[in-house]
Order: C-alpha cells, then structure tokens, then sequence
C-alpha cells in the first residue's frame, strides 16, 4: 500500500514538474511574438538552471531522510573479536565518502547553476594548471591506499590460518539451504565426493572413509563464545555467499573451490539479546509474533537471532537461503555436541547399501584407470 502511495507521489511530482516546464514554454513562445528569439532560449535556459540547484538538494534531503528512517534496524552491534575494528574502518570509510560526494557534488551542481548562460558573459580561456592536477590526484591516491592497506590487512587476519584450538566446522551452500557438518570427536573431516551426493546424503559424505564415521550435521550453526571459529566453506552448485553481519564476516562459496574463514565470536545469543534491549528499535514488537493471539507477542530482542544470510544472488529461492545461528558459552556447547548424533549412526540403513555403491563406483574408476594406462602402451 505504501508503495503504491510513494509511486503515486513520484508520478504527481514529475507531472507537475512536466506541467511547469510546459507552461514556462508557452509563456516564452508568447513572449517571443514582440522579442527576439535569443531571449527565448534565455528563459528556459534559467528554469533549468534553478532545476540544477532543486533536484540534487531535494535528493539529498529525501536520500538522508529514508536512511534515518528506514536502516535503523541495519546499524546491529558488532560480535566478534576483530568486528570493532572492521566497524572503524568502515565508519571512516563512510565519513570521507559522504564527505567527498558533497563537496564534488555541491560543485558540480552550483557550478552548473553558476555559470548558466548569460548574454554579457565572457568564458575565460583556462586550459590547464599543473599544480592543482597533482594536488588532486596525490591526495586522494594517499587516502585510498590508506584505506586499501588497513582494509587488506584486516582481510589478511581473518582469512589466514585459524589458531589450532580453533573450532572447524564446514558450512555447504545449496539451492536454497545451508547445511553445517561438525568433524565429530576425531576433529578430523571426512572425505566427500560430488559423485556420492543424493537426497539423504546431501554432502557427498565418502562412507569409505573412517573419518566420516563421527561427523554429524547440524541445520543450525552452534558456536562457542570467546573460542576461534573456522569456517570451510563450499557451494555445492552455484555460487553463494556465507555472511554473518553480526560477526562482521563474509566469504563466497564458490563450487570446487573450498574458502575458509575465522573469527571469535564475543557475546552469545542470550547476552546479544541484552545488549539489543537498551535499542528502543528492538523494544517494539517483532511483525511475525502479532498475527495470532496477543499474548504470544514478543519483542524484537527476545526473537533476535545471529544468522547465516546468502549475499549471492543466486536464483529464485535466494531471499529464503538462511540459517539460524547460535552461540553458548563453552558448558552449553558440549552438553549440546553430546547429543548430536553422527550422520552414519543416523542413516545406517542407508550408509551399508551407499557404502557398497561407493565401493564399486570406485572399483570402477580403478579399472578405468588400469585399462587407460594399458592402453597407452
Ligand atoms: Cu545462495
């Protein structure tokens, strides 16, 4: 409904400025019967000149507006370690944006206005000036790469090897799902395999592999609070992006190319619900709770979850791809790793007649590969 009222006051404003501009040429065409044609051209010439002046005001204004009112919720706390020090940095990237789209823009624009066509105005004749060149190329080149390498640096930290304590856990990105897989207590990952994947066996998990005997799945991400976090990340068809906004973190998952990244997650679920409490944003009430009875209405902060959103557009389900994620403190973690069960426990049935299939399908590439070696004799 809102939407239709906006782009019923778009059309209305542009009508009008239409209309506006239609009359102010008749009334030029009119005038023009006892006056030269120059003067025409001069008055129109003037209306789109304080155009230049009303338009980028009244988009600055309206873009500031629908900011402040419509991200409010956007501003989230940060939760990991390194997630204050990637908010500077993108606080300090926005102030000189926003300061420098201004000042260019003022410029542009008043100039425009400025120097519109007057009959008595002479053009100075002002090819160059070297100096003024090189200062406006020097200083933003200086700015610029300051933000490149302290934006790099932050890249490299969270990007490099996770510490050894670290937590593995291998998130797979799916039309249109995430699945987690947790190593299990060996801490090691079993081997996968594109070729094994079906509907149960969703990862391709290689049931040859004694690894994979512990590994279970989860459809939720379960963290630690104050322990290093590895994520390896894969897509299993197209690409997808796994973005954790509260973490401060974000890595494509790119099919047949495993990615990884790390991070230390601060506060968990219950104490980030605290913390949202002091938003007044997050006092109101969550749309999704007040459809049914009214005693069932709950607060912002008491529904607030961390997820994993898909930052790829990556087909028709891509809004729905998303996955709660939660962290406990370290107590919490292991009573609910103790009672997740490994997938092979899980599906036994299904795992002894896939294992068979494996079997062959790898007894077959074996032959293959004999019968091409053969062959090349
Ligand atoms: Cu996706």
């Amino acid at each position: 409904m809102n939407g239709l009222l906006l782009t019923f006051i778009v059309a209305l404003v542009l009508a009008m400025f239409f209309i506006v501009f239609r009359m102010s040429n008749l009334v030029s065409i009119l005038r023009s019967k006892n006056k030269k044609n120059e003067e025409v051209d001069i008055s129109t010439n003037n209306f789109h000149a304080y155009l230049f002046l009303l338009l980028p005001l009244a988009g600055t204004i309206w873009a500031f507006w629908y900011a402040s009112r419509h991200m409010t919720l956007w501003g989230q706390p940060e939760a990991s370690v390194h997630g204050a020090e990637y908010d500077w940095l993108s606080k300090i990237a926005h102030v000189i944006i926003i300061l420098m789209f201004l000042v260019t823009n003022t410029g542009l624009f008043y100039f425009a206005y400025k120097y519109r066509y007057k009959r008595n105005n002479k053009a100075t004749f002002y090819p160059d000036n070297t100096k003024l060149e090189v200062v406006w190329t020097i200083i933003p080149a200086i700015i610029l790469a300051i933000l490149v390498f302290t934006g790099w640096n932050l890249w490299r930290k969270v990007t490099k090897d996770a510490p050894e304590n670290a937590i593995q856990i291998e998130v797979v990105g799916k039309q249109f799902n995430w699945i987690a897989r947790y190593p299990g207590k060996d801490g090691k990952f079993g081997g996968y395999n594109f070729r094994y994947t079906d509907d149960i066996n969703e990862l391709g998990l290689d049931f040859t592999d004694k690894n994979v005997n512990d590994d279970f799945q989860a459809t939720e991400l379960v963290l630690v609070k104050g322990k290093p976090i590895q994520l390896k990340i894969r897509a299993r068809d197209v690409i997808h992006s796994v973005s954790l906004p509260h973490f401060r973190q974000k890595m494509d998952a790119v099919p047949g190319q495993p990615t990884t990244m790390w991070f230390i997650p601060t506060k968990t679920t219950q104490e980030m619900r605290e913390e949202l409490k002091t938003n007044p944003e997050y006092l109101k009430p969550d749309p999704s709770t007040t459809k049914g009875d009214p005693a069932d209405i709950k607060a912002r902060w008491e529904t607030f979850d961390y997820e994993i959103v898909c930052q790829e557009i990556c087909g028709r389900g891509h809004f729905s791809m998303r996955m709660r994620v939660v962290v406990l403190d370290e107590k919490e973690y292991e009573a609910w790793v103790a009672k997740q069960e490994p997938f092979v426990v899980k599906n036994k049935e299904y795992v002894l007649e896939a294992v068979k299939r494996q079997m062959k399908m790898k007894q077959n590439a074996g032959q293959a590969f004999v019968e091409n070696v053969k062959n090349t004799d």
